[in-house]
């Protein structure tokens, strides 16, 4: 039977859902014309005040906000609370120039927490369970956020963070861990790491993964799945509007529930801005309506999604964004054709190899080289050419197929990419535009 941490909630009907959204609203725009001045200054280009927001239908009136804005804001432009009352930063894994820092006040973990503890729940998780937490710990949010949901819960929580592989197959199998919360490569990695030790699926004591903070695929889940012995659970969320747990999968596993009474959720045409009707394809975009330190309004997460409120059989009626297909940042632009890393990921599970590749982009002579690194499993390893050959087409052919322009396959031996214990590094783009 399907368990909630706040069924009230998690099961509202929706006029209930759409009256909370309407009142805190109203609240988050005024509190935030009151204390951040570069939000009035871009209302005010757009001749509003907080009285020209009554509802959620005036939503749309207001700017959005974006990672530029919030560039040009740090490291304090945007905080909307005296300093004296945070008790917490995080920060984005940007690889070049300014981080992103968000801030936190006590309020703010505590709703941050409840919902990573949802997320547990939803995964079968109650205070009987043994939680390792193999996020990463520090400015990542992904290691505090599930510790303090499944602290939350009243699990006996494992902090191991991130790497130090035989150290986390040792907690698992000494403390019988049950739940294994890591990012999806990593998880992978790990169950690749305990067949290797001699483990087999029945011997792990673990029943459920939640995974996030990067694209996964369904092939992809069901390789963890089975190595592991467990059930994966999508989690996902950003640093800017909290972190793990901003939506989650239920047992239906047919996209994440977005926790509704704290975020709203909208599709924009990424061009346009124009907001599309449920059911389409765009950018996911949120507005954090409990946040007091950071509470961000129309916030562009460049994630690509679509969301629906079809009835879920787990019980919960907040609205299902889909997996993100990819950040829109994430999309690769080769020979004019857009690639996402997912549809090469999908590509390689189906013809049976794991997702350890890497593509490698690259621009000679004005014409874009395309090269994508796949690692052999173990059991297809050989130095027969003509087999390797053989493989390599299939490989080809499969993905000129997904994509629609030809990539140049190199396969390499078990084990020669370098693994990652936090977000995997897919992509290598040389060319300088
Ligand atoms: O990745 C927060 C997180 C931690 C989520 C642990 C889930 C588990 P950031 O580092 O700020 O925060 O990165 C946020 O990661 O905009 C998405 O592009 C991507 N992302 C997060 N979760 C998923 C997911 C954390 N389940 C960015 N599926 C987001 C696909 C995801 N992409």
């Amino acid at each position: 039977m399907e368990r909630y941490f706040q069924e009230e909630i998690e099961c509202a009907p929706l006029e209930k859902i759409k009256a909370i959204q309407n009142e805190k609203l109203v609240k988050q725009v005024k509190h935030v014309w009151d204390n951040v001045e570069y939000y009035r200054q871009k209302m005010q280009e757009k001749n509003l005040t907080p009285d020209d927001i009554k509802s959620i239908d005036d939503l749309h009136k207001l700017p959005f906000l974006s990672k530029a804005d919030l560039k040009e804001c740090y490291p304090y432009g945007l905080l909307a609370c005296p300093l004296k009352d945070c008790v917490r930063i995080h920060s984005t894994s940007g690889t070049t120039g300014k981080r992103v820092v968000a801030f936190y006040t006590q309020e703010d973990i505590d709703m941050w927490n409840e919902c990573c503890a949802r997320a547990i729940v939803a995964a079968g998780g109650t205070n009987e369970d043994v939680v390792q937490v193999s996020y990463g710990y520090g400015l990542f949010t992904g290691g505090a956020g599930l510790d303090g949901g499944s602290h939350k819960l009243g699990c006996l929580t494992v902090p191991t963070s991130s790497g130090n592989t035989e150290r986390q197959v040792m907690f698992i199998m000494d403390l019988q861990a049950t739940i294994l919360c890591c990012t999806p490569s990593y998880a992978a990695y790990l169950g690749e790491s305990m067949r290797e030790m001699g483990y087999k699926p029945e011997d792990i004591p673990l029943k459920a993964g939640i995974f996030g903070a990067e694209a996964w695929s369904e092939e992809m889940r069901r390789g963890i799945e089975e190595v592991l012995g467990i059930k994966a659970y999508d989690i996902y969320g950003l640093t800017e509007i909290s972190g793990p747990g901003v939506a989650f999968e239920c047992s239906e596993q047919h996209g994440m529930h977005i926790n509704e009474d704290h975020f709203i959720a909208e599709i924009i045409n990424p061009d346009t801005g124009e907001v599309l009707p449920e059911g389409s394809q765009g950018e996911l975009v949120f507005t954090s309506l409990d946040k007091k330190a950071f509470p961000l309004i129309r916030y562009r997460t460049r994630d690509i999604c679509t969301l629906t409120r079809e009835k879920c059989s787990c019980g919960r009626t907040h609205i299902r964004m889909s997996k993100p297909k990819g950040r829109s940042d994430d999309m690769l632009i080769i020979r004019g054709v857009n690639v996402f890393p997912s549809q090469i990921e999908t590509v390689l599970l189906n013809n049976g190899y794991a997702a350890n590749y890497q593509i490698i982009v690259d621009r000679v002579n004005n014409n874009d080289t395309f090269d994508i690194k796949v690692e052999m499993t173990p059991d297809m390893f050989t130095d027969n050419v003509g087999e390797i050959q053989s493989r390599k087409k299939i490989l080809e052919d499969g993905l000129k197929s997904m994509l629609g322009i030809k990539a140049k396959v190199s396969l390499v031996a078990p084990k020669t990419i370098a693994r990652s214990e936090g977000k995997a590094v897919r992509v290598i783009d040389k060319r300088k535009i």
